[in-house]
């Protein structure tokens, strides 16, 4: 009954916008929720995006993907896309001060179907609980009308990404060029594990091939999580090759763990400065190396670091100023604390003010 009621509201709701769209989150993997995401995708016509934290749950092989959707730092044009369209439908997301880049989507809930594992909210109005994302999903996947004028729109806008430019012999190795060598290691037999920090940003811009697999997390920002994780992932998927991206700083928090994959088996390292080197390590990492656990330390500027970040970084420590003071005076009691919020409200507002220009 909820669930004929829901998906009935939400078909009427969709099936009259001009330029919908889906977006797939977190939250689709507990609700076993990604096939029927997809399922619907496939019928409605609409372009999906994923946030952040869910990437590696939509397939990016998908003819109507457009790429990951993170306010300012997302996907070119997929943002723009997104944030243009007079309905979503978001599964399973979670909007917090990271997936929010300091809460600066442009995002309106009167536009938005919000699909949680358990219940759905229609354009910020009525609610339906008691009701599987999964089937939810299955059964509005038999009432949406076809409708792909967002994504046509995409595509007609849509200009491919530039490419890296080319190392000069010998030159000192850059990010770009490393995540370049990344990209072309990818297939269905390997996995990308993503460590926080600017790690975050280059592997999110990776195109995952089918069945490649993707971990990351956002519920909390923490690093030194990804060196556990790499090792039970491996154990796990002992068909896959895992790679793990992690930054010097977040390796050290929970180096120990590279002592248990130690007793598993043989270790191979080397530390690499430019693209001839990393080319060299890859080959061995892939070929006669391809059985040890592999580590390339890469060396690269202190200040190579991705737009993505420089921009979300601004954003989000903005936020976290301000709404941090206001916390701090609210716990505590002391009005001492808030002599900090101005500031942060300031660096906040100029956050927003951006936006405009
Ligand atoms: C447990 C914990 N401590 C501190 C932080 C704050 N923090 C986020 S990223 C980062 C630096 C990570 O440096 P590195 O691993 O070298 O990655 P880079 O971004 O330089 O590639 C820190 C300290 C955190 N997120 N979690």
């Amino acid at each position: 009954m909820g669930l004929e009621a829901a998906v009935e509201a939400t078909a009427e709701f969709l099936n009259k916008a001009v330029k919908p769209v889906m977006v797939g989150g977190p939250k689709m993997r507990v609700a076993e929720a990604c096939e029927a995401f997809v399922e619907l995708a496939d019928v409605c016509g609409y372009p999906i995006a994923v946030m952040p934290s869910a990437k590696g749950m939509v397939p990016e092989h998908h003819p109507r993907f457009i790429g990951t959707y993170w306010g300012a730092v997302s996907t070119a044009f997929c943002a723009e896309i997104v944030e243009s369209a007079d309905a979503y439908l978001f599964a399973g997301p979670i909007f917090n001060d990271y997936s929010s880049v300091g809460y600066s989507l442009l995002l309106k809930k009167e536009k938005a179907i919000i699909l949680q594992p358990d219940r759905v909210v229609i354009a910020n109005g009525p609610t339906f609980g008691c009701i599987l994302m999964k089937d939810f999903l299955h059964a509005l996947a038999k009432r949406l009308k076809c409708n792909t004028t967002a994504y046509e729109n995409y595509h007609r806008i849509y200009v491919p990404e530039g490419h890296p430019l080319k190392c000069a012999p010998k030159e000192p190795l850059r990010v770009n060029v490393l995540f370049q060598h990344i990209q072309n290691m990818l297939s269905g037999d390997t996995a990308v594990i993503a460590e926080t920090g600017d790690s975050w940003f280059n592997c999110q811009k990776l195109k995952l091939p089918k069945g490649c697999g993707y971990e990351f997390q956002m519920k909390y920002g923490s690093i030194g999580w990804s060196v556990g994780a790499t090792l039970g992932y491996a154990q796990a998927a002992k068909d896959k090759r895992v790679i793990a991206c992690i930054g010097d700083g977040s390796f050290q928090v929970t180096a120990q763990d590279v002592s248990t994959m130690l007793r598993c088996g043989k270790c191979w390292t080397t530390k690499v400065r430019c693209e001839e080197d990393l080319v060299e390590a890859i080959e061995t990492a892939t070929g006669a190396k391809k059985d040890c656990l592999c580590f390339i330390e890469v060396i690269c500027h202190k200040d190579d670091t991705s737009k993505e970040l420089l921009e979300w970084g601004s954003r989000v420590s903005a936020a976290i100023a301000f709404s941090g003071t206001c916390y701090a005076v609210a716990y505590l009691e002391d009005r001492t604390y808030s002599k900090l919020a101005p500031f942060g409200g300031f660096a906040f507002i100029a956050g927003w003010a951006t936006l405009l220009f």
